[in-house]
């Protein structure tokens, strides 16, 4: 799987974003440092099983003290835009009320590094690392998220919005729905099954369009998105059963959030479970308007049906050539028909890929990480980018995940998206692949060749 050579591709247009993303509990390190207090994510992995390897986010890549180093290898990729992430519970320790200065002051800190290099910070307030406290007064399943998120989505704001004007709310409420709150392999662990879920991601829902609500009385003028993981979701099999399944878990895996926030309706299928959960009024505040859809975009979902799963929908055998490392397929057509569908059902609003990358196998003992699988695969999503803006299709630019290897949640470090090797087992050295310096000539000559 070398990297074709000597074709000739197209050139994104010359305003096209490029960047990459991370979030706070995967790269940050520094779980119990200046005031930071524990998250979902920090006591989940300490209860045994739960992590391959029993990785923890204790350490992580050790972002907190190399941000410097960090925002070096960004500048070196000569990307325009970081998507990062905020850690609630270092700011908020207690998810409302008192602030921590010190927590803050590392924001701070960033936020004025990027821009000293160019590079603009485009803040996720939510990437699922949850104060454990607000865990501990029901979470995500509790309708008093919701006030909770928007007091501090109005603090992050009060704090770094006279220098970042571009926000991302939550950071793909069904996947933290289903996997947190459904079948419990993610924070907080719990298989709360259908109930779990439909709460879960309906509470999210609303709380996301009062944070949005929040942002927008604080400052005028902000550019106010929120992040999605999006996958068409296809049958295993032509079967009516198989086809079914397809329907239901579409709709919640992208249709609850999608059809909320752009058209103010729940899908039909949903209507009889979540229906003792949404209260009258409740999707006037999940369709709050947002100006950008972040879309996170890996591969297709193939289903079918499985009695005894969330939704009676199991996993089913990808119709794919082609697998990553964690065994997901690699299905570049697949961000193309995701982003038809949102320029023919939901009016093309403007996106931007927020994540986009694959799991490999690397290895740096021997040189250099040459990692020719990522480079295929990158070039290979940018190249279906490239024909769905040719389609009409209205997005603003794009995120490679990751820029280092991380803590890739349930499978600890066992799954490396970076492109940029973090020696885990000394000092968390920063080793750039082979893909870096490909990723560093696409941001630089606009073309994926
Ligand atoms: C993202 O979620 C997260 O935002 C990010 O934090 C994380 O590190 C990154 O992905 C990599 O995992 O191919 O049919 O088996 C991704 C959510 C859910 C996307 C499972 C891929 C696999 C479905 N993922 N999905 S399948």
């Amino acid at each position: 799987l070398l990297p074709r050579r000597g074709f000739a591709a197209a050139r994104f247009p010359e305003d096209f974003t490029w960047g990459v993303s991370t979030s706070a509990a995967q790269i940050e390190g520094a779980a119990e440092i200046d005031g930071k207090a524990p998250s979902i994510w920090d006591v989940f992995a300490q209860q045994p099983g739960r992590i391959a390897d029993g990785g923890t986010p204790e350490i992580a890549c050790d972002h907190y003290h190399l941000l410097e180093e960090d925002i070096a290898l960004m500048q070196g990729l000569g990307i325009g835009a970081y998507r990062f992430s905020i850690a609630w519970p270092r700011v908020v320790p207690d998810g409302i009320g008192r602030q921590n200065e010190q927590g803050w002051a590392f924001y701070d800190r960033l936020v004025d590094r990027l821009l000293a290099a160019g590079i603009k910070p485009m803040p996720c307030l939510y990437h699922w690392d949850l104060p454990q406290a607000l865990q501990e007064r029901g979470g995500w399943l509790s309708r008093d998220s919701i006030a909770w998120l928007s007091e501090y989505a109005r603090a992050a704001c009060k704090r770094l919005g006279d220098r970042v004007d571009t926000w991302f709310i939550l950071n793909e409420a069904s996947v933290h729905a289903i996997f947190g709150h459904g079948t419990g392999e993610h924070a907080p662990g719990i298989a709360g099954g259908n109930d779990g879920v439909l709460q879960a991601l309906h509470h999210q829902n609303l709380a996301q369009g009062a944070a949005l609500r929040a942002l927008r009385q604080e400052r005028s003028g902000l550019t106010l998105g929120t992040v999605l993981s999006l996958q068409p979701v296809v049958p295993e099999t032509e079967s009516r059963v198989d086809h079914d399944a397809a329907i239901r878990w579409d709709a919640v895996w992208n249709r609850l959030a999608l059809d909320g926030l752009m058209r103010g309706t729940v899908p039909e299928v949903l209507v009889p479970t979540l229906g003792k959960v949404v209260q009258p009024d409740d999707l006037d505040l999940v369709k709050t308007p947002v100006d950008l859809i972040g879309m996170n975009y890996y591969s297709r979902c193939t289903v079918r049906h499985e009695p005894g799963r969330l939704l009676d929908v199991g996993w089913g055998r990808p119709h794919a050539d082609r697998f990553t490392a964690y065994g997901w397929p690699v299905e570049p057509q697949g961000l193309k028909e995701m982003l038809l569908q949102l320029k023919t059902l939901y009016g093309n609003p403007p996106v931007l890929i927020t994540e986009n990358g694959a799991a490999y196998a690397d290895d740096p003992r021997g040189g250099p990480v040459q990692d020719d699988e990522r480079i295929t695969f990158l070039r290979d999503h940018l190249l279906a980018l490239q024909e769905a803006l040719e389609e009409g299709c209205n997005v603003k630019g794009y995120m490679a995940w990751s820029l280092l290897d991380n803590f890739e949640w349930q499978m600890g470090y066992k799954m490396r998206f970076g492109l940029v090797f973090v020696d885990f087992d000394n000092d968390r050295k920063r080793i750039p692949k082979a893909s870096y310096d490909w990723f560093r000539r696409v941001v630089g000559t606009g073309i994926p060749a």
